[in-house]
This record gives C-alpha cells, sequence and structure tokens, in this order.
C-alpha cells in the first residue's frame, strides 16, 4: 500500500517536470519510483539531464536511460525531486535514514526548487520521531560523538545517539563519512538545533533541510495532496 502511494506521489510531481529541465534526482525507495516513471518518459523522447544524489540512484538512472551530469558541469539545477522521511506543514524536513543526506542537501540547494515526494505517514505536526541523521567525519569520530551529545544536552535533548551500522561497521556514506542516528522525540527549535550541530567541527551536516523545499506531494488513501511551503 504504501509503496502504491509513493508511486502515486512520485507520478504527480513528474508533472513538474519539462523538456530541456536540469533535474536533481533524489535517492530512496520514493525517488526510486520517480526515477523509474522519468525514465519511460526520457524513453517516450523527454529531454532531460539529471544529477543525482547517489551513487545508488545514479545506477537506477543509467539503467533508465536517463542521461546524467554532474554539478561541475551543471552548477545550478532546475529542479530536484526527493524523498524524505519526515516532513512538517511548513516543509521542513529530516532526510538522510538512506544515508545519502549531504550530497542530496547540496542537490537541492543547488536547485531553483526542490519537491518533496511522500507518502501521507511521513507528514508529521513535529519533525523528531524519526531520529536525526548526523553526518560525521571518520578523524576524531569519538571525541565528536561526546561534542554531539553535549550540543543536543545543551539544547534541551537527552542524548540518544547511535553509531549507523552498515554492511562495512560503521557504515560509510558516498562521500566517506559516518552517520551518528540522534532520536531526539520532538525537535522544539530546528533551526537553533541546525545551528549549533553546524558549529562542530567534525560535523558536515545533518538531515534537517529547513526552508529548502518549496512544495510537497502527498499521497494517502484519499489521494494525492500539494503542499506549498
Ligand atoms: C531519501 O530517502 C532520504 O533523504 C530519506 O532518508 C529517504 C526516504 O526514503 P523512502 O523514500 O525509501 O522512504 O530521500
Amino acid at each position: 500500500m504504501s509503496d502504491e502511494l509513493k508511486r502515486k506521489a512520485a507520478a504527480a510531481a513528474l508533472e513538474e517536470v519539462g523538456g530541456g529541465m536540469r533535474i536533481g534526482i533524489g535517492t530512496g525507495s520514493t525517488a526510486e519510483h520517480f526515477i523509474r516513471l522519468l525514465g519511460e518518459r526520457v524513453r517516450g523522447g523527454l529531454d532531460i539531464v539529471g544529477v543525482p544524489t547517489s551513487e545508488r540512484s545514479a545506477a537506477l538512472s543509467r539503467e533508465e536511460g536517463i542521461r546524467l551530469s554532474t554539478l561541475e558541469e551543471l552548477p545550478e539545477l532546475d529542479l530536484t525531486i526527493d524523498g524524505a522521511d519526515e516532513l512538517d506543514d511548513a516543509l521542513n524536513l529530516i532526510k538522510g535514514g538512506g544515508g545519502a543526506l549531504l550530497r542530496e542537501k547540496i542537490v537541492a540547494t543547488a536547485s531553483k526548487r526542490m519537491i518533496v515526494i511522500a507518502d501521507s505517514s511521513k507528514h508529521v505536526r513535529h519533525l523528531g520521531a524519526f531520529p536525526l541523521p548526523i553526518e560525521v567525519v571518520p578523524f576524531g569520530l569519538g571525541s565528536t560523538e561526546r561534542a554531539v551529545a553535549r550540543v543536543l544536552e545543551t539544547c534541551g535533548y537527552e542524548p540518544r545517539l547511535s553509531m549507523r551500522e552498515g554492511r562495512q561497521d560503521p557504515f560509510i556514506t558516498d562521500g566517506g563519512h559516518h552517520i551518528l542516528d540522534a532520536d531526539l522525540r520532538q525537535i522544539a527549535d530546528p533551526n537553533a538545533l541546525s545551528d549549533a550541530l553546524l558549529r562542530i567541527p567534525g560535523v558536515v551536516d545533518h538531515g534537517l533541510f529547513l526552508g529548502i523545499a518549496a512544495c510537497a506531494y502527498i499521497a494517502g488513501g484519499d489521494g494525492v495532496r500539494r503542499i506549498e511551503a
């Protein structure tokens, strides 16, 4: 069911893609529906170029026959379409459950517009039930973990942090970093938390996407709703 909803959200967002566009291509199971639908359109003659947010999405896009480029060649994109782990009414997001948050944020902010696609289970009143991914460099991992815990405490959270496990142990992102997942239950002030985390030297970025998404297609039992930020 949720998979069918993800596909419906992806199909609705695809309507915003036009010929000649430079498209940021997201990561995750919802974004994979988008990539497959986009592939069908490309094989039907739609001329677009995509910039993928992960090696996984790049591989699927190639299989689908989508022409790919990079931000070096195309520093500005027209549109990015990507999934999310949580989104609120203001279209602030938690992303990074799939481990691709850094490239996702770089690609989304290089785009004139970002569109989120999600099933309605991702739409929440307050962000934070989904653990916040925090991408950190391998050097100094122990010290960075302590610094993150201190910052969370200062911001009023009980620091419940876990190192994400991967096939290699710990998980390694496409950029060669690790991910700490912070279970915060409810994020009272996302902007304050974002600023505080970004001041820690070993933190590369985190999964809060604040003021980045322009619109969302949310698919539920009663159809697909479009929300503007
Ligand atoms: C990406 O995929 C991520 O930022 C987010 O973590 C995840 C959502 O996955 P799915 O679409 O599989 O629920 O968009």
